[in-house]
């Protein structure tokens, strides 16, 4: 009998791994950082950790109890600190105001053609400041540079949202990170979102920029990465984005790499593809999101 079980399960692997064969073999995508990096319009990945279950079942069933917030527009007030090492890496006004335009036309569900779910948070620039510092300029996640940079330039409390626009370290492919909302409670001083300066827009013309920004404030409102713990009925808990195998740099049309229902979810702001690709939020984001904000981040 229990070799039957252990026959039945050797075919099991032996079909699996053939259909995932198949389907790297069929879709013209890419599941190569360094050659995605490449592509015109990819920044890099996030470096925002996808926390394991036991951390976080016990938040989120604490959570589950609070209602989510019905108000029509919830207002973040937003700082902005560019760091520049000299006069590199100064980006304009005009791209941080961009960014912040950007975001919260996502929010409005614009643009139309992109069936996004039109949410209440706005966020409500506050000032922009300038920050000469060529030994925080190229800092990477986790480091003292970051500790040091986000404790001296700061404006404290649990709606109001601190983003750090910084340089990036030659060849690094990484785009930005965020802290999560409960994260706040225990550590308030790390608080906010960092982003490599080149994934902002110049300006309103330049479209194909600004998703990083838009990622990197869903995961501090509280969304996780769509591919979190992958083909998995739970992944990033939420039930309307399906799950996905791999991390994707890129959207394949009609791309279903795990046999849960439905397609990958490559348009989701989420997910690491392309900024061409990435222009959704689900209901179950917005309900989520909502919840979070009322658990953790509402004054
Ligand atoms: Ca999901
Ligand atoms: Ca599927
Ligand atoms: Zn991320
Ligand atoms: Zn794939």
């Amino acid at each position: 009998m229990r070799r039957r079980w252990v026959t039945f399960g050797t075919c099991l692997f032996l079909i699996v791994a053939a259909c995932e064969r198949i389907h790297m073999s069929r879709s013209p995508e890419t599941h190569d950082l360094a050659v995605a990096s490449r592509q015109s319009g990819f920044d890099g990945e996030c470096e925002t950790p996808d926390p394991p279950d036991r951390e976080i079942a016990p938040l989120e069933a604490q959570v589950s109890r609070i209602m989510p917030l019905a108000i029509a527009e919830i207002q973040i007030p937003t700082y902005v600190w560019v760091i520049t090492s000299g006069s590199t890496g100064n980006v304009s006004d005009t791209s941080v105001n961009t960014q912040i335009l950007f975001f919260n036309q996502a929010m409005m569900g614009l643009p139309a053609s992109a069936n996004t779910t039109p949410m209440p948070f706005r966020l409500v620039l506050q000032r922009v400041t300038r920050v000469n510092n060529s030994s925080w300029y190229r800092m990477v996640f986790g480091s003292a540079a970051e500790a040091a940079m986000k404790r001296a330039h700061r404006v404290s409390g649990k709606n109001i949202l601190n983003i750090y626009v910084v340089g990036r370290p030659q060849g690094n492919l990484t785009s930005g990170w965020s802290t999560f909302p409960w994260s706040y409670a225990s550590n308030p001083n790390l608080d906010g979102v960092v982003l490599r300066n080149d994934t902002l827009p110049r300006d309103t013309a330049d479209t194909l920029k600004g998703d990083t920004g838009i990622h990197e404030v869903g995961h501090w409102i509280g969304l996780f990465h769509t591919f979190r713990n992958f083909c998995n009925r739970v992944n990033d808990l939420v039930d309307d984005t399906p799950a996905e195998a791999h991390k994707h740099f890129d959207c394949p049309a009609g791309h279903d790499s795990c046999s849960l229902p439905g397609l990958d979810p490559l348009f989701n702001f989420m997910c690491y593809s392309k900024n061409s690709c990435r222009r959704q939020f689900t209901p179950g984001q917005a309900a989520r999101m909502r919840q979070k904000w009322a658990a953790y981040r509402a004054p």
